[in-house]
């Protein structure tokens, strides 16, 4: 597949647009603004479009103030003008339409260009043209490394720099069981390209407003574990969030808290966004499957050790339903 990418991709010159989902993480910024400087190097026209602003400390991305970025949540007319004029899209991280949000998701489903899919997450949508899709991939980064590995070009700093921030945000720093020797093979190649751990290091990770390790606080001090001790219950309130100033991304990660408790295998994060919309995410640790069962339970999904999901019922019925059904996901067929 990544042969007929780039045999499509060299056929003839095009206008290129990348995009990638709605709350944009690491990997998604990391991929699309890394594929943009390779493309750019390269001599493409590309333009890169996300549907709403990412956290704060990914802002600070390289390339992501550069003029080929656009957020359509900020301006979609000048977004959906780029799309029209495209030759060809790319969803970079994300499987199907919908999860760019309402907004953008029907400028992507009538896009009437080529369309390209490079994603890690289950059941892409393979009515695309080109889908390059592997479940057992750390990152969509890994695989936009993949690509140009294969295309035989160099990767310059800026390249690099946003390829190993995918890598080191979808696999925890390099510690969940998705990580390969192949992903530490890659982010070897991007650091000797000029990529520094360290330094996306202290821009994620130490670069937060107080904000967020205020709500950490709060939301921490609610933790449940449950009586058989196998699972974590995380919670804040949609009135803690406001005295506390939320920020788009205060709560990103704090879902892998839950399973530093010792002999926890799953955890849960529910952020009361309004009365009757929670925003969930589940952790778990080996077999555990919460792919599946954010899927059958939580109308949501993501991969086997993360995943995430909703819920329009209050936090006291949605933490009873987890505490009622979570024992799915230890059953494995
Ligand atoms: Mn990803």
């Amino acid at each position: 597949m990544i042969d007929q990418i780039i045999t499509f991709l060299r056929e003839k010159p095009r206008k290129i647009v990348l995009t990638s989902h709605w709350n944009p993480d690491g990997d998604a910024i990391g991929s699309a603004l890394g594929l943009a400087h390779y493309l750019h190097s390269q001599n493409f026209a590309v333009d890169v479009i996300f549907p709403n602003p990412p956290s704060l400390p990914l802002q600070g991305s390289v390339g992501y103030l550069s003029d080929f970025v656009h957020i359509f949540s900020l301006d979609s007319s000048k977004a959906k003008e780029i799309i029209k004029r495209a030759d060809v899209l790319f969803s970079l991280d994300y499987n199907v339409a919908s999860r760019v949000g309402d907004q953008m998701e029907s400028i992507i489903s009538g896009f009437s260009g080529s369309k390209i899919i490079i994603d890690h997450h289950e059941s892409p949508d393979i009515s695309f043209d080109l889908v390059f899709s592997m479940t057992s991939k750390s990152s969509t980064c890994e695989m936009v490394y993949d690509l140009i590995e294969q295309d035989g070009g160099n990767i310059d700093l800026a390249c690099a720099d946003n390829l190993l921030t995918g890598l080191i945000t979808d696999t925890g720093s390099f510690r969940f069981p998705i990580t390969s020797g192949r992903t530490m093979h890659i982010a070897g190649k991007l650091i000797e390209a000029g990529a520094a751990p360290h330094v996306i290091h202290d821009r994620l990770f130490d670069n937060n407003p107080k904000s967020r390790l205020m709500i950490w606080g709060r939301a921490l001090s609610n933790l449940i574990i449950t009586d058989d001790g196998f699972a974590s219950i995380v919670f804040i309130k949609q009135n803690d969030l406001r005295e506390l100033e939320y920020q788009p991304g205060d709560t990103e990660g704090l879902v892998n808290q839950g399973l530093g408790v010792a002999g926890v295998l799953i955890s849960i994060f529910i952020r009361e966004d309004s009365e009757s919309n929670m925003k969930l995410s589940f952790r778990s640790k080996g077999n555990v499957d919460v792919n599946k069962y954010a899927r059958k339970n939580w109308e949501g999904g993501g991969h086997k050790n993360a995943s995430g999901g909703s819920s329009s019922m209050s936090i006291t019925e949605t933490i009873d339903k987890f505490k009622s059904t979570f024992k799915e996901a230890f059953l494995n067929d």
